[in-house]
């Protein structure tokens, strides 16, 4: 295995790889994943634009999936994406991340949520009640979501860190949303009703299809994998979802 891509991207992404792996350590109880032949480690150079990206997934008993992603465009763009998919007979929320950036400049775009699965979109009371006491973070570029970005809840954060202490205050943001996100999982008991077990897929499933509609991550992939392969890796391993 060479060094993880971490080591050669940007500070901030840096950070919040190590901090998420942390936290997961730290609170859930972690088994190997098994992901799609030929996606763990992958390098893709259509239009000469080489790409690499690397992928860490774990499952846990509450959690079908956390998949955490590095990527790197050698010619500048290194990106961050997590997602924790619960097990669906869990009610919890969808955690996701994504951060985009050059190794050495400016971070353009640093998201991070604790995404409703239900119908109503909001979160269950317990997440409510602690986020809602969490003291708010004045960013001076907070960004638009686009228009398939309903899926996110009012604690999204979605913004342009302009220098070291915004960048620091998202990680440490991500930081205590991972770990409030774990130490709920753990202690919350499972869904028994049928009826609530086919919502929290429901849930996923549009979440995913939401996530899908994302044509600057597509454009990304298509540059050096090509059309076919974009689409097939949008829909089985960064958002996929049981039929
Ligand atoms: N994403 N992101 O994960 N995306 O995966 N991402 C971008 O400055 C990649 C997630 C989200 O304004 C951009 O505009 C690639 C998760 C939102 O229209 C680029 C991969 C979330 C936007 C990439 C990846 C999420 C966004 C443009 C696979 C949220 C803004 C950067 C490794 C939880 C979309 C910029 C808009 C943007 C690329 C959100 C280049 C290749 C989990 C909302």
């Amino acid at each position: 295995m060479p060094p993880s891509l971490r080591v050669r991207q940007h500070w901030l992404i840096h950070q919040l790889a190590d901090c998420i792996e942390e936290v997961w350590r730290k609170n859930l109880e972690l088994s190997p994943y098994s992901v799609p032949e030929g996606l763990g480690y992958i390098e893709g150079a259509l239009e000469g634009e080489k790409l690499v990206i690397e992928n860490h997934c774990y499952q846990t008993p509450q959690f079908r999936k956390l998949h955490l992603e590095l990527a790197k465009v050698e010619n500048g763009l290194d990106i961050l994406h997590c997602v924790m998919f619960p097990n669906p007979h869990y009610d919890l929320p969808i955690f996701g991340c994504d951060v985009v950036g050059s190794p050495k400049g400016t971070i353009s775009a640093a998201i991070a949520d604790l995404s409703p699965v239900n119908s109503d979109r909001s979160l269950p009371l317990s997440y409510e009640k602690s986020l809602s006491g969490f003291p708010s973070l004045r960013f001076s570029q907070p960004r638009l979501l686009p228009e398939w970005g309903t899926i996110f809840s009012d604690y999204c954060l979605f913004i342009r860190p302009v220098d070291a202490t915004e960048e620091t205050w998202f990680l440490n943001r991500v930081r205590d949303y991972l770990t409030l996100h774990c130490q709920i999982a753990v202690t919350t008991p499972p869904l028994t009703n049928p009826g609530d077990i086919e919502k929290t897929i429901a849930g996923q499933r549009h979440y995913c299809t939401q996530q899908q509609q994302n044509d600057k991550t597509r454009r990304v992939l298509e540059k050096s994998f090509g059309s076919q392969w974009a689409d097939r890796y949008m829909t089985t391993m960064l958002f996929d979802f049981a039929d």
